[in-house]
């Protein structure tokens, strides 16, 4: 990534910053160039109009054509300008390419996911293609989010019940950050990934991977990965840890006293279900936050999550 930022924007990834960048310091530059005139003025007037005695008393002047005419024009124009350029960037900024990829991204309390065509998941870790358009089609699983990623000059709202679209076209290859710009509760500070840009066969080797377990990896090493990829371990610690969920730690096989004063024993189905569906048994002393997996998790990576959670036997 370089590094050539500057004073208020940072360094630029995409094929669209150029031009919102050039439009920002046009209008910045216009504001001072009018501050700086209009300020002038008034002092200037200040000081020359202060009042020295008496005032003679003459028809003051009341209108000026030219003056009037010209006040009027320059403003109109730069408007125009402003206008013209803005428009021509928002088209293109909402009009994608027709030969874009599709991801899909969902937003949920606190973090993101993504669905690739080709089966391939991630979460807070947007990987995509360098210099190959992507468009994102966006929705939110509550409340309203907003995807920012500010090297690409890309922000769009992420709304609960109805999708939203935005595109993209990288221009090299770097992690950049992606943010949530929209208040969302308690853990929005923490709802930050990244957006993972990297050669096409990078990408299409990652593709791969995503889709499955990696050649010759077990089931429950496929789980460790994703207990991390899937954000588990966002509020799940697997060293005994307190966090906002409890810890996977010894947990199968384990008497688990739930909210409603009854126990169970965590077997497999109890792990499922508190895996698709979190709000079915609520684990004694912790609030009901764990957002539903249901349609997020293959059922493979459902199983292989299970296995790993069986693995924690003893601190490792
Ligand atoms: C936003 C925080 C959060 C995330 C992310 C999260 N969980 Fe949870 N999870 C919780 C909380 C809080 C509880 C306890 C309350 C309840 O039972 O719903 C819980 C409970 C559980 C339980 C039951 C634990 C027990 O002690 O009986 C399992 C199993 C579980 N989560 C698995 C997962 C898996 C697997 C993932 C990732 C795919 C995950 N969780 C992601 C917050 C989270
Ligand atoms: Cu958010």
């Amino acid at each position: 990534m370089d590094t050539t930022g500057t004073l208020f924007l940072p360094p630029s990834g995409s094929t669209i910053s150029g031009e919102v960048d050039f439009q920002f310091y046009f209008i910045y530059a216009a504001s001072i160039f009018f501050f700086a005139v209009v300020t002038f003025a008034s002092l200037l007037f200040v000081v020359r109009y202060r009042r020295r005695g008496e005032p003679t008393r003459s028809d003051a002047p009341t209108h000026n054509t030219l003056l009037e005419i010209v006040w009027t024009a320059i403003p109109t124009v730069l408007i125009v300008i402003v206008f013209v350029m803005g428009f021509r960037t928002y088209l293109k900024m909402h009009v994608v390419p027709g030969d874009a990829m599709e991801i899909k991204v969902t937003a949920q309390k606190w973090f993101w996911s993504f669905d690739y065509p080709e089966g391939a998941s991630a979460v807070n870790e947007l990987v995509v293609p360098v210099n190959q358009p992507v468009k994102l089609l966006m929705s939110s699983q509550d409340v309203i989010h907003s995807f920012f990623v500010p090297n690409f000059r890309v922000k769009m709202d992420v709304l609960p019940n109805r999708y939203s679209v935005t595109w993209f076209e990288a221009t090299q290859t770097g992690e950049f950050d992606l943010f949530c710009t929209e208040y969302c509760g308690k853990g929005h500070a923490e709802m930050i990934g990244k957006v993972k840009v990297v050669s096409e066969s990078e990408y299409n080797n990652w593709v791969e991977a995503g889709a499955g377990p990696a050649e010759g990896e077990g089931l429950a090493d496929y789980g460790r990965r994703l207990y991390v990829s899937k954000a588990c371990n966002t509020c799940h610690s697997i060293d005994g840890s307190g966090n906002v969920g409890p810890s996977f730690l010894q947990k199968f096989g384990a008497e688990e006293a739930l909210a409603d004063g009854s126990f169970i024993t965590v077997d497999e189905n109890y792990l499922r279900e508190s895996i698709l569906n979190p709000q079915a048994k609520i684990v004694a002393g912790y609030d009901p936050v764990m957002p539903t997996y249901q349609g997020l998790l293959k059922d493979r990576e459902v199983d292989a999550l299970i296995e790993f959670i069986k693995s924690l036997k003893d601190g490792q």
